[in-house]
């Protein structure tokens, strides 16, 4: 089956005047930035779930999405679903993808079916990567969408519920390493509580770093080199999740031991659901050694909930590769768009318009964030703004020559404070500007 019959051949850069809706006019996959392609830079991936398997649903109203390739939910079907998919990467040039258990193959009626059913399906996963060298960025086990997981996976009250959700993620690693992933991400599905009254929060936690020690043993076991995220979000579908943010995701794993073996997964709209942006997510991440992957997406001011949209704000996508650059770049993980097109736009060609668009944002945010770095005007400004750290006491301080006492003795023998700096905020929103619009 040719799915997308419509596009003729595989989208190529263009240039920035091309009006060809089927090209990229940023996105040239072997242009050198930094010293790198902008293919290794960015390394970007499609999400399974959203591109191949989103139906349009709404709580307000069934699936609009127009999709050929689907029909019986069975084995075959899945198995032809993967050809399709990967002749939408192929015509993208698209170099990753990543997936969840449960949308690339059914359930049957065992965990024995079930299995085989995704053995079947992996094996053609496994074919297509070979004919068009596409590869795997992370895969993940869905452990939200089957009602056996009304009260979580891994922190529910339920022990059986927990060995089963152990029984998928072992099989979920094992396929990921079947398929050469890059890597593996947790994300909370409905870890997490609605109600603090019937919530035993310290249990639910211990269960869950519990769980996370279990798959990083397993990986270890049957040697599994991909490398584990954790992966954000404050709400929805559990009014409080218990991977709320970068910063109580790390507290996590540091209190738990697990931070050797996991990085984080940072997206965009659970960001903003937090309260934060998504450069602030990024940067705290990096700051503390933990920025691993990416799921490239974007909310929408005016509504509070995960809209999943792709990714169109250029200021958006500089802020997030200049802290990308900032600590070195991806090294297994890549820009995965965990994005969906509205519900409005049903057709297969919509697809390729929203991973062109997302993609070019995320070309043209890298060139911006490359010139600014190479300019050097926002870093000299940076370094300008904390010279007083780099000399006289701030460097005594920072080189742990002082304590309370030695600093009374200095301030007052000083008496009063150098004259603050303006903070020159506008300044740099000015230069940021001059960058984005030439
Ligand atoms: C849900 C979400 C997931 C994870 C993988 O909001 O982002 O798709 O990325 O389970
Ligand atoms: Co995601």
């Amino acid at each position: 089956m040719v799915a997308f019959s419509e596009v003729k051949k595989t989208v190529q850069y263009e240039g920035r005047e091309s009006k060809n809706p089927l090209a990229y006019r940023f996105y040239n996959p072997d242009e050198k930035v930094e010293g790198k392609t902008m293919k290794d830079i960015l390394r970007f991936s499609a999400a399974y779930w959203h591109t191949m398997r989103a139906s349009g649903s709404d709580p307000f109203g069934s699936g609009t999405m127009y999709r050929p390739w689907e029909g019986k939910d069975n084995v075959a079907n899945a198995q032809k679903r993967v050809k399709v998919f990967f002749e939408f990467l192929e015509k993208l040039q698209m170099p990753f993808y990543a997936f969840h258990d449960r949308d690339i193959a059914p359930e049957g009626n065992s965990l024995q079916e079930t299995n085989k059913n995704l053995d079947e399906v992996v094996k053609v996963f496994k074919e297509e990567q070979q004919r068009t060298g596409v590869k795997l960025l992370w895969g993940t086990a869905n452990l939200f969408g089957n009602p056996r997981f009304m009260h979580g996976a891994a922190t529910s009250c339920n022990a059986d519920t927990y060995a089963f959700a152990a029984a998928q993620v072992k099989k979920a690693i094992e396929i990921t390493k079947e398929l050469g992933g890059a890597g593996y991400t947790f994300w909370g599905g409905r870890e997490g509580y609605q109600s603090f009254w019937n919530t035993d929060m310290k249990r639910e936690l211990d269960h869950l770093a519990k769980f996370m020690h279990m798959a990083v043993d397993y990986a270890k076991e049957i040697g599994f080199k991909g490398q584990f995220y954790f992966e954000p979000k404050p709400k929805e579908p559990t009014k409080h999740q218990y991977d709320f943010d970068s910063a109580a995701c790390i507290n996590f794993l540091r209190a738990y031991g697990l931070e050797k073996h996991v990085k984080m997964n940072i997206e965009t709209n659970h960001a903003t659901l937090a309260g934060h942006s998504v450069e602030h997510e990024l940067d705290y991440a990096g700051s503390q050694g933990f920025l691993g992957s990416v799921d490239a997406n974007t909310g929408d001011t005016l509504l509070g909930w995960d809209t999943d949209q792709f990714p169109t704000n250029v200021y958006e996508t500089t802020k997030m590769m200049l802290v990308i650059l900032k600590y070195g770049g991806f090294k297994t993980g890549g820009l995965n768009f965990d994005a969906k097109v509205r519900r409005e736009s049903f057709e297969p060609i919509d697809l390729f318009y929203a991973h062109i668009g997302g993609m070019d944002a995320f070309a043209l945010g890298l060139k911006i964030a490359a010139e600014i770095r190479k300019s050097g005007e926002i870093a000299q400004l940076l370094k300008e703004r904390y010279s007083s750290w780099d000399s006289g006491i701030g460097a005594e301080i920072e080189a742990n020559k002082h304590n309370f006492k030695s600093l009374e003795k200095y301030m007052l023998k000083k008496g009063e404070i150098e004259p603050n700096k303006s903070g020159r905020q506008e300044l740099f929103e000015n230069i940021v500007n001059r960058y984005t619009f030439k």
